[in-house]
């Protein structure tokens, strides 16, 4: 039995959403936008350029492109600046034990991030290699919770929606693989992931005879 594994990025294998909520926050201030923790739940998963306009629109606030275009590459180098320094001890607790026993099992494994810096984390924490297919912001059109990221990566592992499985921290991750027919599991808060089939806190309360399941599903 071979099922597709997909894993998001950000706030499932490594809690880059910390960095883009810390650069964010920075935008905003210097546009007098009040932008909270929760506000930023919105955020995740979403992309860079949805992600200013959904804070513009929190502060009733119009822009031009060019000044749009000034803080998107603003927020980016900041952005950069954090995980610049990351390394392996970043991965979330549970998150290697997971790859490596879907290793073992030979299934697919893909990631489905909507960052443009997928990549770049991934070498900075040395698991680029458990990856056959990486699908990132750079290749895709539609956002989610549009399931293009993740349909794109079933097929590129030539597996059907069906069978493939969709790690998640965020509600429009959860959405986007729903809306695709996978099976969802949300990492994180219950209250803000009720929509996936199956809930985990975190990869550390994940048990392999889950992913057991999973596989002969
Ligand atoms: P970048 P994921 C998403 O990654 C983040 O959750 C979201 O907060 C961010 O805006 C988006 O990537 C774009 O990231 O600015 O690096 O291109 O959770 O889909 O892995
Ligand atoms: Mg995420």
């Amino acid at each position: 039995n071979k099922k597709a594994f997909i894993f998001d990025l950000d706030g499932v294998i490594v809690d880059t959403a910390k960095y883009h909520f810390l650069a964010w926050q920075k935008i905003a201030d210097s546009l007098g936008i009040e932008f909270t923790p929760e506000h930023n739940e919105a955020l995740k998963g979403v992309s860079r350029v949805r992600s200013l306009e959904i804070i513009l629109e929190l502060g009733n606030a119009q822009a031009s492109q060019a000044d749009k275009d000034v803080w998107l590459k603003q927020k980016n180098e900041d952005y950069l600046s954090y995980i610049k320094n990351m390394d392996r001890s970043e991965i979330l607790p549970g998150v290697m034990h997971v790859l490596q026993y879907l290793k073992e099992k030979q299934q697919p494994i893909a990631l489905g991030s909507a960052s443009k810096n997928a990549r770049i984390i991934l070498e900075k924490v040395g698991i680029l290699d458990y990856f056959d297919v990486i699908i990132d912001g750079n290749d895709v059109t539609n956002a989610k919770p549009d399931p293009e990221v993740f349909v794109r990566a079933a097929k590129k592992l030539k597996i059907s929606n069906e069978d493939s499985i969709v790690f998640e921290d965020s509600f429009a991750g959860v959405d986007a693989a729903n809306i695709a027919g996978m099976t969802s599991v949300g990492i994180g808060d219950a209250k803000i992931l009720k929509k996936a089939q199956y809930i985990f806190p975190d990869f550390v309360t994940i048990d392999l005879s889950f992913i057991d399941t999973l596989i002969k599903k």
